[in-house]
């Protein structure tokens, strides 16, 4: 990471990383994200069946504590996950958090771009769709399904980002403190949504930078219809909610920062 924080030191990256039965690719990714400078991860594990937890509980003790684990118990999901992945990131002094897939999609190799950009932006997205579609393995239908996705949100949201449901994004932790976290309620894709509608709407800046996206080689993914269902409301709901919501008072602060 070449940049440097204002007070002249490198930038300290926290990983969030939830997991659902990601069992033979956690030892990789993290290995990976650890050779890096700079980078702790933090495993948030729904109690998967397939016993990622007690894999992410073995790196964990190997790691001279620069990995750690959020073992979840209650309701599962992605965005329940992240939510409490970012409060418990709030404790911490890290400069910029990552949300990633743990399985491999998201390549670690592209972390040190997203940082770089962080500095510019509060909000750094690692999007597919910058440079054309750059999404490789991927069937047709996904490719179709999530490029209307993305068509979709933009039009009716008016939000001026090309990969609103991409789910690698690098923020920075002070933009982090200023989102009604609380307020949020969706899942999956319609998470990715939501949060970078609000982001905007917070005030924050929002920069793409060119990953390319590999389709997982081991696990199944986890997407479901009702995901995908939700999805398509999101976006209406969201628009609702600002035009007939209460509306934060300026400047308002959700979070504390931190330490
Ligand atoms: N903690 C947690 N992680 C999840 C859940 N569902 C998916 N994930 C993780 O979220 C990431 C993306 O999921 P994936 O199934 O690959 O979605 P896809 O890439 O859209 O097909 C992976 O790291 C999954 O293990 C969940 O309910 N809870
Ligand atoms: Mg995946």
């Amino acid at each position: 990471m070449a940049e440097t924080t204002p007070s002249g030191a490198l930038p300290t990256a926290l990983v969030l990383l939830p997991t659902y039965n990601e069992r033979e690719n956690l030892p990789t990714i993290t290995s990976l994200l650890l050779a890096q400078p700079n980078v702790r991860v933090l495993v948030i594990d729904d109690g998967s069946p397939d016993g990622t937890g007690a894999i992410a509980d073995e790196l964990a003790a190997a790691s001279g504590g620069r990995l750690t684990v959020m073992h979840r118990t209650g309701k599962r999901g992605l965005g329940r996950s992240y939510l409490d992945g970012m409060r418990a990131a709030l404790k911490t002094d890290a400069d910029v958090v990552f949300q990633m897939d743990a399985d491999l999609s998201h390549d670690p190799k592209y972390v040190p771009d997203l940082v770089r950009a962080s500095a510019d932006h509060d909000v750094v997205i690692g999007s597919r769709y910058l440079q054309g579609v750059s999404v490789v393995n991927w069937p047709l239908r996904r490719l179709i399904l999530s490029t209307f996705a993305n068509w979709y949100v933009r039009t009716v949201t008016g939000m001026m980002v090309r990969d609103c449901t991409a789910g690698f994004r690098c923020w920075r932790r002070e933009a982090i403190a200023r989102m009604p976290l609380d307020s949020i309620t969706s899942d999956g894709y319609s998470f990715q949504v939501e949060t970078l509608f609000l982001a905007l709407d917070a005030g924050c800046t929002v920069g793409e930078v060119p990953i390319i996206f590999v389709e997982r080689r081991v696990g199944a993914s986890k997407i479901s219809g009702g995901v995908i269902r939700e999805s398509f409301f999101t976006p209406w709901r969201l628009l609702l909610r600002r035009w007939f919501g209460r509306r934060p008072a300026e400047g308002t602060r959700y979070n504390s920062p931190g330490a």
